[in-house]
């Protein structure tokens, strides 16, 4: 017998569960200039996740789903890109989209099922949420791909769930990405959950970052609840991208601490002495214990920024709840450049009988 390849996945983290450093740190996570702001994000994204579900509860968005506990992997990774790179999310990445400039209110219009909320003013050329399971990762290839031909020093982002990785277009666009070389980044975010179904019984495989050995790519993982580490080899891996090295598999360990969304309930399925147990491990609580050591943070910092981030989400709902509902026919717009005769005639009667300015009175319902 002869052994003709051998692998490994390596596993990175620069904090433990305490904010206490674990090995040497990378240069930005000394300064405590660099990470104010991906503190701030990450408080900023928390406060956002719970007005959001009081919103749904209240009937001004539709069904939401809550990032809460994996603050650390969207703040990280979309702080490790630049302008130029394109970010290719699922529906649980707007940690990732407000660091690329999308604002709350857009997200919330998103989540009321107003379709200018994926028109991003400030990121026009990141994608709208995916919410098929997956199927962004072909997207992300053809763009990588994209980026190739025109010898661009740009890089795709994409950011999808444990369970995408059991579907069909995750392999297919991976192996892509490899064979072209593509400057791609591949992040699963691994919460351990595909809404009820645990990680342990969606694949027999060690590791989710073993995955890319099949598509000769890089594959590691991260404590996703670390956003030293995720940002750390988010970077790394962008570096790569650009400089002609090929496509990553990034799998960031974490936790969904919520529930899938607005119309979960996790408490039917999942022990919640397993939460409780995941709540000693959570991203803000790591990186401020980390500051605290480091003396650039207090109690009174911490009490201001809590109000200067309910502010700033107040703000946005009020932004959001002022935008009167799109024209009903808009839900027409998008899929066709002309619309088949059968859809153009719903358009139509769509127009008729329900006129784009609401009747004097009506109530708000983005929902
Ligand atoms: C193609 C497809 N199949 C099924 C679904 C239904 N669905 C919605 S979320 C989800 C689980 C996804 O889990 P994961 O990829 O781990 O992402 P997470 O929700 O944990 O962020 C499923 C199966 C879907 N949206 N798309
Ligand atoms: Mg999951």
């Amino acid at each position: 017998m002869t052994t003709v390849a051998t692998f490994e996945i390596e596993y990175t983290q620069f904090l433990d569960p305490q904010g206490e450093p674990t090995q040497a740190l990378p240069a930005f996570a000394l300064d405590p200039g660099a990470l104010l702001p991906l503190y701030r994000a990450m408080v900023l994204t928390r406060q956002f996740d719970l007005k959001a579900i009081a919103l749904q509860r209240t009937g001004k968005i539709g069904t939401f789903a809550s990032a809460l506990g994996q603050e650390a992997v969207g703040v990280g990774v979309a702080s490790a890109m630049r302008a130029q790179d394109v970010l290719v999310p699922s529906y649980r990445d707007h940690a990732a989209q407000f660091q690329r400039g999308v604002s709350m209110t857009e997200s919330l219009l998103y989540w009321g099922g107003d379709e200018r909320g994926n028109c991003f003013a400030a990121a026009p050329h990141d994608f709208p949420n995916c919410v098929p399971i997956g199927n962004q990762v072909c997207h992300a290839a053809g763009i990588a791909y994209a980026i190739k031909l025109r010898n661009e020093p740009r890089a795709a982002v994409c950011l999808l769930g444990d369970g995408g990785t059991s579907k069909g277009d995750f392999y297919e666009g991976m192996n892509m990405a490899g064979a072209w070389q593509a400057p791609l980044v591949l992040v699963v975010n691994n919460n351990q959950w595909a809404i009820s179904m645990p990680r342990s019984q969606q694949t027999a495989a060690q590791t989710l970052a073993q995955k890319a050995i099949a598509a000769g790519i890089p594959g590691l993982q991260v404590d996703g609840n670390d956003i030293v580490a995720v940002r750390q080899k988010t970077l790394e891996a962008l570096e790569r991208a650009r400089s002609g090295g090929g496509a990553t598999l990034i799998e960031a360990i974490t936790y969904r601490l919520g529930d899938h969304t607005t119309a979960d309930d996790a408490s039917r399925y999942r022990d919640v002495d397993q939460v409780k147990q995941h709540w000693l491990l959570e991203p803000v609580a790591r990186l401020r214990n980390y500051l605290l050591r480091l003396g650039a943070w207090d109690a009174a910092r911490e009490e201001q920024l809590a109000k200067a981030c309910a502010a700033e989400v107040a703000a946005a709902v009020d932004a959001y709840l002022a935008i009167p509902p799109p024209d009903t026919a808009a839900m027409f717009d998008y899929l066709y450049a002309s619309l088949p005769t059968a859809l153009a005639t719903q358009a139509d009667t769509a127009r008729r009988f329900a006129p784009d300015v609401p009747a004097s009175g009506s109530e708000h319902d983005h929902g």
